[in-house]
C-alpha cells in the first residue's frame, strides 16, 4: 500500500528579506549599499558600500543627501591617540581601476539628524554625488545595528 503524503506547501511571507542592490553610474559600480539600523531616539546612522571604479580617470564623491536625513556627511574613522575617532572628510578620492570599502571602522556615509529610526528590512534613499560623474539616487537596504556587512 502507498501512502500519500499531504504536502503543505507555506508561502511565508511573513519574513521580508530584502537584498542590497548594486547601482552602476558610468563608470562606477556602487555595491551592496546598506545602513546600520537604529535604536530609538538615535539621530545618526553609518552607511556603508563598496565602490569600484572601472574608468581611467579618477573620481570623487563629494557628497551626499537624503530625504530620512537632515544631513549628509562623508566620514573617516581613524585610531587617534589610542581611541577610535570619526571627522568629515571634504571627500573620498576614487581612483582609476580601484575599489574603496566603506566599511564600519573606516570610512561611511554618516546621515545625521534622522528623521525617522531605521528599522531592519527597510530601505533608506541616498543621493551621492561625485566630482566627475555627476549623482545618483540609491537605495541603501537597512541591515541588524551591529551588521558589519550586508550578507
Ligand atoms: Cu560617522
Amino acid at each position: 500500500m502507498s501512502r500519500l503524503l499531504s504536502v503543505l506547501v507555506t508561502l511565508s511571507l511573513a519574513t521580508t528579506v530584502v537584498l542590497a542592490a548594486d547601482f552602476q553610474l558610468k563608470s562606477l559600480d556602487i555595491k551592496q549599499p546598506f545602513a546600520r539600523a537604529t535604536p530609538p531616539g538615535a539621530k545618526t546612522t553609518g552607511v556603508y558600500m563598496t565602490i569600484e571604479n572601472k574608468g581611467k580617470e579618477a573620481d570623487r564623491l563629494v557628497s551626499g543627501s537624503s530625504p530620512t536625513a537632515g544631513m549628509v556627511q562623508i566620514h573617516e574613522m581613524k585610531m587617534d591617540g589610542g581611541t577610535m575617532q570619526m571627522r568629515e572628510i571634504d571627500g573620498l578620492d576614487l581612483k582609476p581601476g580601484a575599489t574603496v570599502e566603506l566599511k564600519p571602522g573606516g570610512y561611511h556615509v554618516m546621515l545625521m539628524d534622522l528623521k525617522k529610526p531605521l528599522k531592519e528590512g527597510e530601505t533608506v534613499p541616498l543621493t551621492l554625488k561625485f566630482e566627475k560623474a555627476g549623482s545618483i539616487d540609491i537605495k541603501a537596504a537597512v541591515a541588524g545595528m551591529g551588521a558589519s556587512r550586508m550578507h
